[in-house]
């Protein structure tokens, strides 16, 4: 090798190398505020029946109540984005027979979310159906087609480019009760897989690229490594004030 490839390979190989070292020490030693509530924005969330909800690959919000009565959980979330938001909903269904009350019934699914930036559900977020039943709608003999969850349906890359959209429903067809109105949706929309009352575990993911509100939100994301900036309080506590911050 003559001495001028000798430079250059001894560039190709430091120079990523010095790239990366600079950028942890650079994380290391930016300072960043700490997040306050107003960073924050509320998600407002109603399941038929119930929901688990994650943002970027993390629980954030469990329906506290399976079955009935219908509520809306409404958490405060601090966004980052991208923000990839997973959901698995239920409809209230034996997981034998698809069906309630005792084998009585067919009942029927639908879920709806807002967030304060500005995200809704709507057609454009993906949707599969994991459980479906009674097939063919037969009550006396009922049946239901289910396939494994994936284990990691929830994480930031998980693949469902191959997953269809999700079907939108009116108002009317998925019919809420009392707490949806009383909870701002406007924008949203009710969706579920194709079949509102037969799918019964249906999965949703949606990946938001930016904020939709088009407001600019800080990253908070590497909070907890590194030192936040000192306050004009913190600094006339002096020492004490380290002790208040550990939260
Ligand atoms: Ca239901
Ligand atoms: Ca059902």
């Amino acid at each position: 090798m003559n001495p001028r490839s000798s430079i250059l390979l001894l560039m190709l190989v430091t120079f990523p190398l010095a790239t990366a070292i600079g950028q942890q020490s650079r994380n290391k030693t930016t300072s960043i505020r700490k997040p306050r509530m107003e960073d924050t924005i509320k998600a407002n969330i109603y399941a038929d029946n119930t929901f688990e909800l994650y943002i970027n690959g993390e629980i954030t919000a469990v329906d506290s109540i399976k079955f009935i009565p219908h509520n809306v959980i409404s958490v405060d979330v601090l966004p980052k984005y991208p923000m990839t938001i997973a959901v698995l909903a239920r409809d209230n269904a034996d997981p034998k027979t698809g069906m309630e009350y005792a084998n009585t019934n067919i009942g029927d699914g639908g879920f709806i979310l807002k967030f304060g930036d500005g995200t809704v559900t709507n057609g454009q977020w993906k949707a599969k159906s994991f459980s479906h039943g009674p097939l063919g709608r037969d009550t006396t003999n009922p049946k239901v087609k289910t396939e494994p969850i994936p284990e990691n349906w929830f994480a930031i890359d998980f693949d469902d480019s191959k997953w269809k959209n999700a079907k939108e429903f009116s108002q009317d067809e998925v019919g809420p009760k009392e707490p949806f109105f009383k909870h701002d949706f406007g924008g949203a929309k009710f969706i579920w897989a194709d079949d509102l009352t037969l799918d019964n575990t249906v999965i949703f993911r949606n990946r938001v690229e930016r904020s939709p509100d088009g407001k600019v939100r800080l990253d908070f994301s590497n909070v907890n490594n590194v030192i936040p900036e000192k306050t004009g309080r913190n600094r006339r506590k002096g020492g004490n004030s380290r002790k208040r911050q550990g939260k």
